[in-house]
């Protein structure tokens, strides 16, 4: 599929190629602010899926754009230890490729190492743009979008290290043969959009942006938003060991529980009649969230009172707990709600070592999307993504856009509903 590479061609060559009437394949890399969790590093995903896709619709044929898809690796909240290091885990792992592709064309890092070292020893970059946010915003508070080249501080380039030949190294994932021609700071405000004019597709066939979290959405809640976030299937196994979990100790059943989905996203239909299995799932966040956003998460206490008055009110029998909590406080939750079946998902060392935390976190998402009724946690990103899946799913809203109160007050929550 990506035979028509030109990388190998010099600068002339490529300008004189782009007047003919060829498609020309051109790759867009990104990365992430390290400290950024799994779930919001979705988010940008989307974002930049539908960047490039309409780049090449816009192109007009001209240039054909692929994503290449970052590596997931080193995250702060995967901190399993007993599964080998976390690091340059390609997407299949989590995602569904051939729905991503149905979308966007992605390619997994590895793949495009492999393409575009073709000719040589080393992968490099064409362009690198390291974003950066407009820290004078808001002491002159104008808030115009802003797109521009400024002189790369040591502080900015501590990951990139210059070659005597010129390029830099980066050990970009991890991967040491993977170098960068140029590298260039940008303080950009804006929507991903904004981005196309730093391209200079006749020029660079591959061009990176790091710190990809800073531009905005052009499209959040819409349509488009929707068809990309819909092609983010997860990878096949990891519904399997889901549902396997859920028919097994929640009574669940797709059939029964109006959960079940065309296997091709782009045939899935406007609906708002699933059921859901018999049981109430919570997505109780803990760890940081105790620390950083100590007044909007419940103590355990609360939490299980919060939830017995729900259970009762819904006259269900079955919880399911997702949490990175430490065992103690599930255990002390699952004590105060013993007259219900409380549950939770423990792998076993098999899936562990094949699909890591992300997969495990994964599999917690998929049972609470399919549950009757979902309560989650105030801001948690984990938490936005299974109400999205449960509105692709076709839950009745107040079904889904539950959270637990905090120890300080309820705050207001958002409901982002699916549009068709
Ligand atoms: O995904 P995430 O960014 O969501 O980070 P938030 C939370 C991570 O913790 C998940 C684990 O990716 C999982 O690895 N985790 C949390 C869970 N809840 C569960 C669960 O129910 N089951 C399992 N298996 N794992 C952000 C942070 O967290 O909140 C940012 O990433 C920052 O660093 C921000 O702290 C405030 O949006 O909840």
């Amino acid at each position: 599929m990506h035979g028509r590479l030109n990388v190998s061609l010099g600068l002339t060559e490529r300008r004189t190629y782009s007047t003919k009437r060829t498609t020309f394949f051109r790759y867009i890399l990104y990365d992430v602010n390290p400290p950024e969790g799994f779930n919001l590093r979705r988010d940008v995903y989307l974002r930049t899926s539908i960047f490039v896709r309409n780049l090449s619709e816009k192109s007009k044929k001209r240039y054909q754009w692929h994503l290449v898809l970052p590596p997931w690796g080193n995250l702060y909240h995967w901190r399993s230890t007993d599964i080998g290091p976390q690091k340059q885990i390609p997407w299949s792992t989590f995602f569904d490729l051939e729905s991503l592709k149905k979308y966007v064309p992605v390619i997994e890092m590895h793949e495009f190492i492999k393409e575009y070292s073709q000719n040589s020893k080393t992968s490099a970059i064409d362009r690198v743009y390291i974003l950066q946010n407009d820290e004078k915003m808001f002491e002159t508070g104008n808030f115009d979008d802003k797109n521009q080249l400024v002189n790369c501080t040591p502080d900015a380039l501590r990951k990139y290290q210059a070659s005597s030949s010129g390029n830099y190294g980066a050990k970009f994932w991890g991967y040491s043969n993977v170098t960068a021609n140029e590298v260039k700071c940008l303080v950009y405000h804006g929507t991903m959009s904004g981005l196309e004019e730093n391209l200079y597709p006749d020029i660079y066939s591959s061009v990176m942006f790091d710190h990809m979290e800073i531009p905005l959405h052009d499209s959040y809640g819409t349509k488009e938003f929707w068809a990309a976030r819909r092609s983010m299937r997860y990878n096949s196994a990891l519904y399997e060991i889901a549902n396997d979990f859920s028919q097994k100790y929640l009574k669940s059943n797709d059939s029964r529980d109006k959960t079940e989905l065309p296997m091709d996203w782009t045939k899935e239909k406007s609906k708002r009649n699933a059921l859901g299995g018999p049981y109430l799932c919570v997505h109780l966040r803990r760890r940081d969230f105790l620390i950083g956003r100590a007044g909007s998460v419940p103590t355990i206490k609360n939490a299980a009172s919060q939830l017995s008055i729900k259970m009762e009110e819904l006259n269900l029998q079955s919880i399911f707990i997702a949490t990175d909590a430490e065992n103690n406080e599930y255990n002390e939750l699952k004590s105060l709600l013993n007259m219900y079946a409380v549950t939770r998902y423990t792998p076993s060392d098999s899936v562990k070592k094949l699909y890591k935390d992300g997969g495990v976190a994964i599999i917690d998402q998929i049972i609470c999307s399919k549950a009757r009724y979902f309560i989650g946690t105030h801001e948690s990103t984990f938490t936005f993504r299974i109400q999205e899946d449960r509105e692709i799913m076709g839950f009745p809203s107040k079904m889904t856009f539950n959270e637990l109160c905090g120890i300080e007050k309820c705050k207001s929550r958002s409901s982002w509903k699916i549009l068709w």
